[in-house]
């Protein structure tokens, strides 16, 4: 930790959102030297998706000693893809560990950001105040269940609930559930369930490629060895990290043609011998090309959805009945319990949090068209505000804790230069978020993104609101801040 000289000590911070960004955000501020900053963390508890998404069969897709802070490697992670309960419990730990969870206003929901001399105030809920120079929104992305609009729905007489909202107490045995959608989330739960309730409905819009993910438990030989030489974790997450990013992510934004054909190969191959009954098969086989989507990885779907109490229903929705769903060819799919695995709002970001930013400008009225954000990580005319995994920044199949770190790192750069004295404002101008939005938008045309199919990563015009260049760019960029794209005071 640096030590903190008296300037250090003044600068101060609210950082929103206690999940893995807000806890990262305040152990790197107290690793730099800041000690003047909180978590308003609207829920009683740290972990932000890993508390909020408690389905059966959660697990982070992503390798678990890649999906965890660089600097607090984890021997303990029982399968090379750890479930939702054990990462969960890792950033609470990580939280207590470096001091976080005391930093932390626990039912603190913010409701409004203003900026006003100087400075940001913050007002929540409940009527709590703070003033702060620095806002980091760590407010994630996946984060507001997206609830489908399908007639009816509000008239099923049975348990009904979103994914990101479980109902542990509704008993599953002998059930006959179904659940719509066949997301990342749809296809853990089904994979999860099928062997245990009555009969599983699959309600799909659309196929999915399917890349096997074989699972394996860590021995206790091998966590043992993880313990001893730490080493050895940090060799796997290198090369973990190297793979996604030389070839998963360089596959997606068109640098990697070669990737993305051995990723077209695996899943393919995959359907094709793993899934027995042609009609089924051809019922689970997408029409457009693999990654397009965000790519699933499963090692017991298919053996799921083949299972004799499963059925994958292609007819569309068009209607839900006290009973069940009914299709368009007017069969009724009797149920007991409807799980809407229907995804997330993700153009909300900050919001519903009102924020006013420079001479009265609201964030709505910033982002009238659709959110963006200069290099990923800051608005125009919002001064002293940092977003992690705000708009336009990378996603895809790998860890979005990479992600946020870089844009910590380049955001405390900037807050440096207000510790120097150099200026104590700063906020991206408006010409550089449009010549970065101009270039990202063109950029977006080379993506596996936009080559033929519907999904999150796509904006009101179909254009990807993500970073739609490699990984290696997105860490050379953030590298450091060209103040020239600035504007200071
Ligand atoms: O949500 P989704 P998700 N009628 O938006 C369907 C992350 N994640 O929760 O494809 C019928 O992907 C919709 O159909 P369609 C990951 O980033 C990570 O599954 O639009 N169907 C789709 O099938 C992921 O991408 C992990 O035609 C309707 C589904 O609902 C993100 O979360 C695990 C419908 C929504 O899929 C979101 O995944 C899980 C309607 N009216 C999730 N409305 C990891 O392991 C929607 N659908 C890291």
């Amino acid at each position: 930790m640096t030590k903190s000289t008296a300037r250090q000590q003044e600068l101060s911070f609210a950082i929103i959102g206690g999940g893995m960004a807000g806890i990262l955000s305040a152990i790197k501020l107290r690793d730099a030297g800041y000690t003047q900053f909180r978590i308003y963390e609207k829920a009683d508890r740290l972990g932000g998706t890993w508390r909020d998404n408690r389905y059966p069969g959660i697990a982070c897709d992503v390798p678990s000693h890649s999906y965890c802070y660089d600097f607090e490697p984890n021997p303990e992670w029982s399968h090379t893809c750890a479930p939702g309960g054990e990462i969960l419990e890792y950033f609470e730990k990580v939280a207590e560990k470096h001091g976080v969870t005391e930093k932390v206003v626990f039912g603190a929901e913010v409701s409004r950001l203003a900026f006003a001399d100087g400075r940001w105030h913050l007002e929540c809920q409940d009527g709590r105040k703070d003033v702060v120079d620095f806002v980091v929104a760590a407010t994630g992305v996946l984060h507001h269940p997206r609830y489908p609009d399908i007639p009816g729905l509000d008239a099923f007489a049975g348990p009904c609930f979103h994914t990101a909202r479980w109902d542990h107490s509704v008993p599953l045995e002998g059930k006959r559930l179904g659940i719509i959608g066949t997301g990342s989330t749809a296809i853990q739960v089904v994979g999860a369930i099928t062997d245990k309730v009555g009969l599983l409905t699959q309600f799909q819009r659309t196929a999915q490629w399917i890349m096997p993910r074989p699972n394996p438990a860590y021995t206790e030989e091998e966590k043992a060895e993880f313990r001893r030489n730490p080493d050895a974790m940090r060799r796997i997450r290198d090369e973990q990290l190297d793979i996604f990013e030389h070839g998963f992510s360089s596959a997606v934004v068109g640098e990697n043609p070669e990737a993305l054909r051995a990723i077209e190969a695996l899943t393919l191959a995959n359907l094709e011998d793993n899934v027995k009954d042609p009609v089924l098969r051809e019922k689970l086989r997408p029409d457009y090309q693999a990654a397009c989507k965000r790519l699933i990885m499963s090692d017991n779907y298919y053996e799921a959805i083949q299972r004799p109490n499963a059925e994958l229903v292609t007819d569309t929705i068009d209607r839900i009945e006290p009973s069940g769903v009914r299709t368009a060819s007017g069969r009724l799919h009797e149920l007991d319990v409807l799980v809407l695995a229907t995804g997330f709002k993700v153009d909300q970001f900050l919001r519903p949090i009102e924020v006013i930013g420079y001479q009265g400008v609201t964030l709505e009225q910033a982002w009238i068209e659709r959110p963006s954000a200069y290099l990923s990580v800051c608005v125009p005319g919002f001064p002293n505000l940092v977003m992690l995994n705000g708009p336009n920044g990378p996603v895809g199949n790998f860890s979005l804790i990479d992600v946020a770190d870089i844009q910590l790192e380049y955001f405390l750069q900037l807050v440096a230069c207000v510790r120097e004295g150099e200026f104590r404002q700063f906020s991206a101008t408006p010409e550089a978020a449009e010549r970065f939005e101009a270039e990202r938008v063109e950029a977006t045309s080379k993506t596996v993104w936009v080559s033929g199919c519907r999904s999150w990563y796509l904006d009101d015009r179909g254009v990807p609101a993500a970073w739609p260049w490699s990984m290696q760019r997105f860490r050379d960029v953030l590298g450091s801040p060209d103040l020239n794209d600035f504007a200071v005071a």
